[in-house]
């Protein structure tokens, strides 16, 4: 490769970026075959939850029991109207609404939504996904796949054709912040594993995710945890992490993923928009990677004020990966921010992002 001239270089930065393919590292999109799992189209990218937070502030006449009473293409009729004509889309969630729409042909200048809808009415799943792939430059994402969900799971065992561009990813947060409410759902499985976490629990958890690494292979194993997570800790996900997380996934060689700082259902009525952020404790994760070296430990916290200490931290472990600009964090200002601060301190030996995309076409802004 020849030498760059220093006044061209961000210029070929760009254009090396704008080229090379990406990986989405963490998505909540599935392949074709898992069905309606799949979200796509205009009436999901304009009903996504941030927008249904958005629309709450915008619009207090309507309140959120009453917004979720409404059909989806109601609940996108009115978040358009208020989010998109009424008021200007300046939020990065409404701005990339706009993103994703234009990319994909749509002409968004009229703000017509019945014509933006008319524009991709009568596509096929699989057409979509190709046309998303190719306008996002994408070469796959890693989906998040729960055994635990009963629509889901009949996927994994009744099999399906793979698509090489959706890599699988194992979720548990069923198992580690949510066993009380899924004790009867993995009893029905065949893993008998009460809230007591006894020997003989924890060995079914293992078992549990030891079968479900076999099914899936997945690219890591992930967990949501709040921003009250410590390790160690004598909890239930505490006691599942050491008891039975870290020995499998050291043993089947697969990644342990941590999401930490989520403060859930901060306002429940909004339901899934509901969720808050606050700060998590590095030191846990520091003691994970210090204590587990043989163990490879992605990270993505959602704080903005934990991001300096994990990329320090980052540079104490090496078996401790920094990834992406999590949920609150995936705006421009915040991930500029973020992704100097990590290749001041690390280079290259992280994982600038990834989208969390729940709706196919957001890969497009995302
Ligand atoms: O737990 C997660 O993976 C989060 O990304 C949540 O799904 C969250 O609701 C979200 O969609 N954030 O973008
Ligand atoms: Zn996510």
């Amino acid at each position: 490769m020849s030498c760059v001239p220093a006044d061209q270089i961000r210029c070929r930065v760009h254009q090396i970026v704008s080229e090379t393919p990406v990986l989405d590292i963490h998505t909540h999109l599935y392949s074709p075959p898992f069905g309606d799992l799949l979200l796509w189209g205009p009436d999901e990218l304009v009903t996504y939850h941030y927008l249904i937070a958005e629309v709450s502030r915008t619009d207090r006449s309507v309140s959120p029991d009453r917004f979720y009473a409404m059909s989806k293409p109601e609940q996108a009729a009115h978040i358009w109207q208020r989010c998109f004509v009424e008021h200007g889309p300046v939020s990065e969630a409404r701005r990339g609404v706009l993103t994703a729409l234009t990319a994909l042909g749509a002409d968004v200048s009229g703000k017509d939504y019945a014509a933006i809808r008319a524009h991709f009415a009568g596509r096929t799943v699989e057409a979509h996904v190709d046309a998303v792939f190719a306008a996002a430059n994408c070469s796959g994402v890693v989906m998040t796949n729960d055994p635990l969900d009963d629509l889901e799971r009949p996927v994994w065992v009744n099999g399906f054709t793979e698509d090489p561009r959706f890599k699988p990813a194992l979720r548990i947060d069923g198992l580690l912040v949510f066993l009380e409410r899924n004790v009867d759902r993995l009893a029905s499985m065949g893993y008998a594993i009460s809230t007591a976490l006894d020997k003989t629990d924890l060995a079914n958890a293992r078992q549990f995710l030891s079968d479900w690494i076999s099914m899936m292979a997945p690219m890591y194993v992930a967990v949501s945890l709040p921003d009250t997570f410590c390790y160690p800790e004598d909890s239930l996900p505490g006691k599942l992490i050491a008891e039975a997380v870290l020995p499998v996934c050291r043993d089947m060689r697969v990644p342990f993923a941590l999401m930490i700082g989520v403060k859930r259902l901060i306002n429940p009525s909004l339901k899934l928009a509901g969720d808050g952020v606050g700060r998590a404790d590095v030191g846990s994760v520091a003691r994970l990677c210090e204590e587990n070296p043989d163990v490879n430990f992605l990270c993505t916290l959602l704080s903005l004020e934990n991001q300096h200490e994990l990329a320090v931290t980052a540079r104490k472990f090496p078996n401790l990966m920094p990834f992406g600009c999590w949920w609150f964090l995936n705006d421009p200002s915040m991930i500029e921010q973020i992704t100097r601060l990590r290749m001041e301190l690390l280079g290259t030996s992280f994982i600038p992002q990834h989208s969390d995309c729940r709706i196919l076409d957001q890969l497009v802004y995302k």
